[in-house]
């Protein structure tokens, strides 16, 4: 694929799907040192910066990972992978964190319809994840599904979503008509604008899905007070 298909699908889908973001080594790497930083430094850890699925010890989510470990912080400033979220956010791009979707398998929980910028407050709205496939993501445990063009819509309302890791979602309905479905293969990637409604389902089959995930914005965005007021207000919802 080339950067100039990238980013017309990028403007015009809010989601582009990436082949082979990562090599089959890269992604095997990738995956072991997740494996180790679940193991041996998320115990080590303050409880904000793990989730756990509902059997309480199984990792939902690690956040912020670029703080605890050199790898992390390191492979989310390679120079290919920089060039093109420039492109993306029109600007210098700052990492706003390294984390993962885990997924795992039989327990793996969904995710509710939401905006990353409902969490991430940022104007203007320069701001992307890179969602890369460790596993293979099927139809069946637990894709992330993407509603095509609706980052063209602006900030929609978020109230309380009741779910770990979630805690704020879409408060409305919303047009499902143009789907679009993230199946991938390990390596691939997915990059989403961030207002960009998504969501995905849980995974109850023998297969983890996990999705290693680099979110930046451009240097040139700002917190929004207006933003953060609305997210407060949605997360004090009911
Ligand atoms: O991995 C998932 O299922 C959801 C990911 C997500 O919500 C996100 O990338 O913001």
């Amino acid at each position: 694929m080339t950067t100039e298909q990238i980013l017309n699908t990028y403007a015009n889908d809010g989601v582009v799907r990436i082949p082979s973001f990562f090599s089959s080594e890269e992604t095997k790497q990738v995956r072991q040192e997740i494996e180790r930083y679940a193991h041996d430094i998320a115990p080590t850890l303050e409880a904000s910066e793990v989730t756990f699925e509902a059997d309480g010890k199984t990792a939902r989510n690690l956040w912020r990972m670029e703080k605890y470990d050199s790898f992390f912080a390191q492979i989310a400033q390679k120079p290919e992978i920089l060039n093109l979220v420039r492109e993306l956010v029109h600007g210098e791009p700052v990492l706003l964190g390294v984390e993962t979707f885990s997924k795992p398998a039989k327990i793996g929980s969904g995710v509710p319809p939401h905006q990353d910028n409902a969490y991430f407050c940022q104007a203007p709205a320069d701001v992307l994840t890179i969602w890369i496939a460790m596993d293979a993501a099927t139809d069946g445990n637990g894709p992330v599904h993407y509603a095509r063009g609706s980052h063209k819509l602006g900030m929609q309302p978020h109230k309380a979503s009741g779910v770990k890791g979630n805690s704020i979602g879409l408060a409305e309905k919303f047009d499902h008509s143009d789907p679009f479905i993230g199946i991938l293969n390990p390596g691939d990637a997915l990059i989403h604008h961030c207002q960009t409604i998504h969501y995905s389902g849980p995974n109850r089959t023998d297969f983890p899905r996990c999705g290693f995930l680099l979110v930046y914005r451009g240097a040139h965005t700002q917190s929004d007070p207006e933003l953060k007021v609305a997210y407060d207000k949605a997360r004090a919802s009911v």
